[in-house]
């Protein structure tokens, strides 16, 4: 069983949120701007490491909470002010963290994210500028891996499909998200893994292996889930 890491001295009236303090297992996550990947090598490492039957999630979204989320915070009509935007992300995170991220990590699987709270650091605070922090209860991922591509090439590769609300967010806020991300990076080198989201997708996937070696438990003996009413 794992144990919680040893908590630091908590404020009165504060107590740690169920499932957000135990963290034994592996957590992943895959960040960057726009059209840089990330889906695809979330795709890519969880077929990879098919034998240690991950849980692969998204973000927003994740949960029937943060689903409903996802559609008010991505869909047009609502616009809500930066502040209120922020905060929705993160009970949308504050959600997924208690129901499927932290029980996953207390039992020991290996957790791997599209997005988490390196986006809004990125988006709400670079893009919009917002000052942003990192709550107590949300686990730190072992490794972010960060798909550095620039801006306009990751628009472009959306271009087939409609926009989203952010995806028509102008190309300065798309500059201003990327350089918050590599203000991230280069503060915590030991967690960021920077991979140059130019290169094929099987390229970026075997540095992403490579990043992995040493970190990955034995394979597990547990039966892959089923894909359908998983948590992705
Ligand atoms: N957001 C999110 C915040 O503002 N704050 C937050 O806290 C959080 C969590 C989420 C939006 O919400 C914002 C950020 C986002 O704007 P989303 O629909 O989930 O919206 O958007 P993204 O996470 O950006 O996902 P995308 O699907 O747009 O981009 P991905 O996942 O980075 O890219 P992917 O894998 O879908 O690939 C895009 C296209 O490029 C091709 C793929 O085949 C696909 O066509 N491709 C490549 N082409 C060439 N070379 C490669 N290496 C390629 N890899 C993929």
């Amino acid at each position: 069983m794992c144990e919680p890491p040893s908590a630091p001295g908590r404020a009165v009236g504060t107590r740690p949120r169920e499932g957000a303090a135990r963290s034994c297992g592996l957590f992943l996550t895959f960040e960057g701007v726009e059209g840089a990947g990330k889906s695809t090598q979330v795709e890519l490492l969880r077929r990879a490491l098919a034998g240690h039957d991950p849980i692969a999630i998204r973000e927003p979204g994740g949960t029937p909470l943060g689903e409903r989320l996802r559609e008010l915070l991505l869909g047009p009509g609502l616009d809500p002010s930066p502040e209120a935007e922020m905060y929705l992300f993160m009970a949308a995170r504050a959600e997924l963290v208690a129901r499927v991220i932290g029980p996953a990590l207390a039992a020991g699987r290996i957790v791997i994210a599209d997005r988490y709270h390196d986006s809004t650091l990125a988006y709400q605070g670079g893009g919009r500028g917002l000052a942003t922090w990192w709550p107590e209860t949300f686990p730190r991922p072992r490794r972010t891996f960060l798909l550095d591509l620039p801006p306009e090439q990751g628009l472009a590769r959306q271009r087939q499909r409609a926009a989203d609300r952010f995806e028509s967010e102008d190309l300065g806020f798309h500059r201003s998200v990327a350089e918050a991300y590599r203000e991230l990076a280069a503060a915590e080198p030991q967690r960021f893994v920077r991979l140059d989201a130019t290169r094929p997708p099987e390229e970026v996937h075997a540095r992403v292996m490579e990043e992995l070696a040493g970190l990955l438990p034995a394979a597990s003996s547990r039966p892959p889930t089923p894909p359908a009413g998983s948590p992705r």
